[in-house]
């Protein structure tokens, strides 16, 4: 059977499943936050990784239903360790550009947020540089929107679409993430280094937070602390974890 067909039926036959990955704040190493990453557990496949099956729900349109799932079981969980751990962690959900040009996306989210319960506050969206602002009549609204409902907005991989200052200097964003592959390369390639420093001052120029992905070890940790990027995800502090696994670690800290 085509994978296409398979991804049809995953939802409900519960085939998904969220991970959560903290978000350190840089000097304490305290978690402030959360990304909510999707995974499909196929009974025979085994794990299939969202790099490879959300371009296909996004060419059958799947990513819109899959897209509701994951922020209301994310909201669902977010609210849930509030409530537990008194700790009012951010919560990062990635959105798809399908769901970003989507007329109904405003709809969703409030109603994910009010059937949750869940303070718009704590939710953030994060977008990646993959669409146009041009070709994308319903991005800036929706974006707007999103922010009168009262959550938040990341650029995602900051640095490597095709619009990043583009991007920066139009949408609404409160965070950018600078990308993987610059923090990677902290220590190894001076260019990178200078992208990631450059970055970190531009987003602060521009009142906006800054998140590193990808931190992976001490040296890179160093580095991000020296020029003053606010939060760190990434490896070095935790592998994107189970809800199980995430709750132990949130009553480890307290
Ligand atoms: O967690 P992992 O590194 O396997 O994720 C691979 C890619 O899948 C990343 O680009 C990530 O942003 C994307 N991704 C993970 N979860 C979601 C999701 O819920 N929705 C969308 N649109 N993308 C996701
Ligand atoms: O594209 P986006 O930033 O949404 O997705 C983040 C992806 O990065 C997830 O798939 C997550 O599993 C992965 N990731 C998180 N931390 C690290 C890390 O330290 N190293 C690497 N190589 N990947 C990471
Ligand atoms: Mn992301
Ligand atoms: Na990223």
């Amino acid at each position: 059977m085509a994978l296409k067909t398979r991804l049809r039926h995953a939802e409900g036959n519960g085939e998904l499943r969220v991970v959560y990955q903290p978000q350190v704040n840089t000097e304490t190493e305290d978690i402030v936050g959360m990304e909510a990453l999707l995974r499909w557990e196929h009974p025979e496949l085994g794990t299939i990784s969202p790099a490879v099956f959300i371009p296909l729900a996004e060419e059958t349109g799947l990513i819109v239903s899959i897209g509701e799932w994951v922020m209301r079981t994310a909201c669902r969980q977010a609210r849930e360790w509030e409530e537990r751990y008194g700790l009012r962690l951010r919560l990062g959900v990635n959105l798809s550009a399908v769901q970003l040009m989507e007329p109904h996306l405003l709809d969703t989210v409030a109603k994910v947020l009010t059937d949750t319960g869940l303070d718009p506050d704590l939710l953030e969206m994060e977008v990646t540089e993959s669409i146009s602002i041009k070709e994308a009549p319903n991005l800036l609204e929706n974006l707007h929107g999103l922010h009168e409902l009262g959550c938040h907005i990341a650029i995602d991989d900051f640095g490597t679409g095709a619009a990043s200052l583009d991007y920066l200097r139009r949408l609404p964003a409160d965070r950018i993430k600078i990308d993987q592959s610059f923090v990677r390369n902290i220590g190894v390639d001076p260019d990178d280094e200078a992208i990631v420093r450059a970055t970190i001052e531009m987003a602060h120029r521009l009142k906006r937070a800054v998140v590193a992905e990808g931190v992976e070890i001490e040296q890179h940790l160093e580095f991000l602390r020296a020029h003053g990027c606010d939060e760190l995800q990434g490896y070095l502090f935790c592998r994107p974890a189970t809800p199980v696994s995430f709750g132990n670690l949130l009553a480890e800290r307290q």
